[in-house]
């Protein structure tokens, strides 16, 4: 009921909506509708309330609330079930016990923070309070676990198109799937599998946008490495568009997938990539090689030119960029 009156003030928006009329379309009385128009205060919204005229919304919330990412969202399964906390752990632990009990394809988990983020290999995720994007999307391709690569790369061009539409951005992809501003960190992505030999029952693909962190509020040993939306454009952005975008983007670029293969998700994550054509380092299971990164594949490895020429695969792995030499 709470969400449906928030839907008739949003729809009547910038204008009062009176209480008679909630009243009627909703069969509620109007002590009813005052609890709830309480309640959406509570969270956040902000609603005048004025005798003979009704309600009227004035503003909402700087929150990711499911009512919002699915209010105008143009998706058809992706983010269309939202689970949302303020605070967790890991959206992606958290998915991971969703997608375990049955929840749907496209399901997304969103925290407005999380306490123990998680990146690749252990590492960790600075993920502070209404300041980013925390989330996690449950995804159940018919897929050999060797083939899932792609569908991180796929959610990193996802994401440079999303920065692109909501808030002007070019953002360029590091391979295989960091998001990179001005050479800092912007994004990072985290898939998670589960899967037999043969097959993939679930996919999560976690990912972590620094929104509107401002410069001085990362901690000292990510000032000199990371990045936000805000630090790059000087401005705050609404989480709530980029998000919707990014689920846009997301279903696109998965459909696509599904019926086209990966060609055209990696044509355009080239054209994000500021991995190619250029020296790297890259360190791989404890080996590191510099080179020339020279393509990626339709696996999704990155294909590095030795300097004696020699071509090597690389599946996974962390690549450094290094500067261009001068011409
Ligand atoms: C990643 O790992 O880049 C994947 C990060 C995925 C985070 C999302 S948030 C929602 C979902 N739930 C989770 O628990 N995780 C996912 P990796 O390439 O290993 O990079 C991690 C490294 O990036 C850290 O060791 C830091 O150096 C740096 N880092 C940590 N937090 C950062 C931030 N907010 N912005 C930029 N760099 C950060």
């Amino acid at each position: 009921m709470r969400d449906k009156i928030l839907e008739l003030l949003k729809q009547g928006q910038p204008e009062f909506v009176s209480g008679e009329a909630i009243c009627q379309r909703l069969g509620v009385s109007r002590t009813a509708v005052w609890k709830h128009v309480q309640s959406l205060r509570s969270m956040g919204y902000d609603i005048e309330a004025l005798t003979n005229a009704g309600y009227r919304l004035r503003g909402v919330p700087d929150r990711l609330y499911p009512e919002e990412i699915t209010w105008g969202l143009k998706t058809s399964f992706m983010g269309r079930h939202v689970h949302y906390c303020e605070r967790t752990d890991s959206t992606n632990r958290l998915a991971r016990e969703l997608a375990a009990r049955g929840a749907p394809e496209g399901t997304l988990v969103v925290a407005e923070e999380q306490t123990g983020g998680r990146g690749r290999l252990g590492r960790g995720w600075f993920s502070p309070y209404g300041k980013g994007i925390w989330c996690s999307l449950i995804l159940r391709p018919t897929l050999s676990p060797l083939d899932a690569p792609p569908l991180t790369m796929l959610a990193a061009v996802a994401v440079a198109e999303a920065l692109q539409q909501a808030a002007g951005l070019l953002a360029g992809i590091k391979w295989p799937n960091d998001l990179l501003a001005g050479g800092r960190k912007l994004c990072g992505i985290l898939t998670e599998l589960d899967a037999e030999v043969e097959r993939v029952n679930h996919l999560i693909v976690g990912i972590g946008l620094n929104v509107n962190i401002a410069p001085g509020e990362f901690p000292p040993e990510l000032t000199n490495t990371a990045t936000s939306v805000l630090a790059v454009t000087g401005r705050r952005a609404s989480r709530v568009k980029l998000l919707q975008e990014m689920l846009a983007a997301l279903e696109y670029w998965y459909l696509r997938w599904q019926k086209e293969g990966f060609s055209p998700v990696l044509s355009r994550w080239k054209e994000h990539s500021i991995t190619l054509g250029r020296p790297v380092l890259v360190t791989s299971h404890r080996e590191s090689y510099e080179g020339w990164a020279e393509d990626v594949d339709e696996s999704g490895s990155l294909i590095l030119r030795l300097p004696g020429g020699e071509r090597l695969k690389i599946f996974s792995g962390e690549v450094s960029l290094r500067p261009l030499p001068e011409q």
